[in-house]
């Protein structure tokens, strides 16, 4: 490049100068496509977290579950498909965080026993169902302030960098989360700094019964991206191998020191925002509608039949399957005992003394 045609490096007079660009993510399908064993976990992780939470939306009319609960029925492409693409890196989620708890390793039984509040949770039964926490999967928690988590997906990044660990940071949060302070002042500085990070907004079009036209300008969120940056994609979500693709090619961008992606994946909550919401801000032939035309296990279970030749019977084996682990994870977590009170403020700081990392 000859001098003259070299931009001059950024400078006070230059300030505010130049559209921003608009960065496409541009690394093509990464992975080849799902074998058929690849495709049936796929179908096997979607069809978990839909049982495990209609098993727990039942314990909650019960009262056996007590407190909030935020069902992500509707939504499991997006937290299975993501998982397939980065089952080794760091994860962290919002209130609705159940299903990708699920995903990511989270035994079913650990996150029952903390859905009903007992010692042998994920986070020992003081988190419940808004905060389950694992370390051993790194799964670095459900945060119940909107938007608030986000920023710390920024700090798990930048500890995985400095430790010099080919790891990225998955985030998900909402579209009712894209538009939270923290959450800008977050994506300024991943870019800024290049950390490997994946944000990932799950665009259900709701943020509690408003939809998302009533709360923004911008409808899509993606766009969040350019201010400040960064590279982006906007992607339907119903297709779980899609999404496995493209958080596979965020990844592989953001994993190269290219630095973090935005993703923004569209998907749909069949249930109200918590087990307290009757949902009469949308009319029922929506959601009927939508799982019709979309519902993300239909179509898997279609592909593997009339893709890769699986028969009904085999499907209705793994139904049978995760119906059992449904069951064992309900009859686990009711038999388990309460936490000790003696206990109530342990796990709030880590041990003065202990190492990064080795933090229980
Ligand atoms: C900072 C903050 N403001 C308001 C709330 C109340 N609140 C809880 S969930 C929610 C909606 C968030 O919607 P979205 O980010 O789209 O996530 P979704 O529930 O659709 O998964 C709101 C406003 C909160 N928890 N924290
Ligand atoms: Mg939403």
């Amino acid at each position: 490049m000859s001098p003259s045609t070299q931009s001059p490096p950024p400078s006070p007079d230059r300030a505010g100068t130049g559209p921003a660009a608009d960065l496409i993510l541009d690394i093509e399908d990464p992975l080849p496509p799902c074998t058929t064993d690849e495709l049936l976990d796929l179908y096997r992780g979607m069809l978990r977290i839909r049982r495990i939470e209609e098993l727990a939306a039942k314990a909650y009319t019960r009262r056996l579950i007590l407190g909030f609960c935020h069902l992500y029925i509707g939504q499991e492409s997006v937290a299975v498909g993501a998982a397939a693409a980065t089952a080794d890196d760091y994860w962290i989620a919002s209130y609705r965080e159940h299903g990708h708890a699920l995903a990511k390793g989270v035994t079913p039984r650990k996150v029952m026993a903390e859905l009903f509040g007992r010692a042998t949770g994920a986070s020992h039964g003081q988190g419940g169902s808004m905060h389950i926490f694992d370390r051993s999967v790194d799964f670095m928690g459900g945060y119940g302030i909107v938007g608030g988590h986000v920023p710390l997906a920024n700090g798990i990044a930048w500890a995985a960098r400095a430790r010099g660990e080919d790891r990225v940071c998955v985030c998900f949060f909402g579209d009712g989360a894209a538009n939270q302070g923290a959450f800008f002042e977050a994506l300024c500085l991943a870019a800024l700094y290049k950390l490997p990070v994946v944000f990932i907004c799950e665009n259900n079009w709701y943020a509690m019964g408003t939809p998302l036209d009533r709360q923004s300008a911008l409808t899509d969120m993606s766009l969040r991206a350019r201010g400040v940056g960064m590279v982006r994609e906007q992607l339907e979500g119903w297709d779980v191998e899609h999404v496995r693709q493209r958080v596979a090619a965020a990844r592989q961008h953001a994993v190269t020191g290219r630095g973090p992606v935005l993703l923004e994946i569209i998907t749909y909550r069949y249930r109200g925002h918590s087990m307290s919401d009757p949902a009469k801000y949308r009319p029922k032939e929506e959601v009927e509608q939508h799982k019709e035309r979309h519902d993300p296990i239909d179509l898997a279970a279609r592909r593997l039949r009339t893709r890769h030749g699986v028969t009904q019977e085999a499907l209705d084996a793994v139904r049978a399957e995760v119906e059992e682990e449904a069951a064992d994870a309900w009859r686990f977590a009711e038999e388990s005992p309460f936490p000790d009170p003696a206990t109530l403020y342990d796990y709030v700081y880590a041990p003065t003394g202990t190492p990064v990392g080795e933090e229980d």
